[in-house]
């Protein structure tokens, strides 16, 4: 190579930095990362890929991305830091385990909160979803829409529940969060908290004797073979964030904000669409599996069990009474 050649590439190179440091921002192809716990077939998947899709399209591939489903990048608390540190892009959270980072999502952590579904997507869709946004972009994170998971029941391995005292003694999953452990407990059982990850083998090998969750999730983990009872408490209506982080979404430029506002808000009602179907899928497929499923038309002997749970939580948080009787006031 001679040394005029050498001068040549030399200026090349400079001629090239100085072009990406004018480049406005925003400009250069992102490479997003997506945080999904479920396993591909799970409407939670399926609105997260619907979304980027949405994203890649009408960026005209200025924004791509890739959903890495069923946990492969790590348990839920560990990823919510990373989305907050701008390591993750976007991820779907349920709200149970987020009120550590986050405490006001705490509020829908409380057992029968919620009257029904169809009033949680009033709440979430208007001013308690607007409050727990404001919450969570505070610690970094941004609510593009709030995804239906249903409503969580009991499951276990040793009879069905038909009142509190049926769960006396029994050692329950539940999910990383204070607030579901004096659940459990306050119903005579021993709550137990474990990663989603954990749940089949633990059931199987009676670690623990059962515990609770949505129809889809129950069935999708294949929870429902090793534990067979499955008793429709109903006790947890918690939504789940289509969540971006913070970081990136300030990196990007109005007319990009815009379009990803819009694929949040897209895929939120492809998800709760998908939701309704594979619920009532869900419930075949366990049925099939042997699962002996009971209705509890009376749920107020396990209200009235839960007294307790929102007295410690509201002596605890009393910041948070305003919020709570957001919610528990609705009509
Ligand atoms: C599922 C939620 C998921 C939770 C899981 C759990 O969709 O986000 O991690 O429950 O129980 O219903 O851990």
């Amino acid at each position: 190579m001679t040394f005029s050649n050498l001068i040549g590439r030399g200026a090349f190179a400079l001629a090239a930095a100085a072009t990406m440091a004018i480049a406005p921002m925003g400009a250069e192809a992102k490479d997003w990362r997506g945080w999904n716990i479920h396993v591909e077939d799970y409407p939670v998947s399926h609105g997260m890929e619907a979304f980027m899709a949405e994203v890649e399209e009408k960026t005209g591939g200025e924004i791509k991305g890739k959903v890495f489903h069923a946990g492969v990048l790590g348990s839920q608390p560990d990823a919510i830091e990373q989305l907050r540190l701008g390591a993750l892009d976007f991820a779907v959270f349920s709200l149970g385990p987020m009120g550590q980072a986050v405490p006001a999502t705490n509020v829908v952590s409380l057992p029968f909160i919620f009257k029904s579904i169809p009033q949680m997507y009033e709440l979430m869709d208007g001013a308690g979803g607007a409050a727990l946004g404001e919450a969570l972009e505070e610690k970094g994170i941004v609510a593009l829409g709030y995804y239906d998971a249903g409503a969580r029941s009991f499951y276990n391995s040793i009879q069905p529940i038909n009142t509190p005292a049926d769960v006396e003694g029994m050692k329950i999953r539940v999910m990383n969060n204070d607030l579901f452990v004096d659940m459990v407990n306050n119903l005579g059982g021993n709550g137990t908290p474990m990663a989603f990850a954990e749940v089949y083998q633990s059931i199987k090998n009676n670690t623990v004797d059962g515990a609770e969750n949505n129809p889809p999730s129950y069935e999708s983990t294949s929870h429902f073979e090793v534990a067979q009872f499955y008793s429709l408490t109903q006790h947890l209506i918690i939504p789940e964030c289509l969540c971006m982080s913070k970081k990136a979404f300030d990196a990007l430029t109005p007319e990009q904000q815009e379009i990803v506002k819009t694929a949040g808000k897209n895929s939120t009602d492809l998800q709760r669409k998908l939701w309704g179907e594979r619920e009532a899928a869900s419930m075949e497929i366990i049925k099939a599996g042997g699962v002996q499923v009971n209705e509890i038309a009376d749920k107020s002997a396990f209200q009235a069990a839960m007294g307790p749970v929102y007295d410690g939580y509201l002596a605890a948080n009393s910041d948070m009474t305003d919020l709570v009787n957001l919610f528990r006031n609705a009509d």
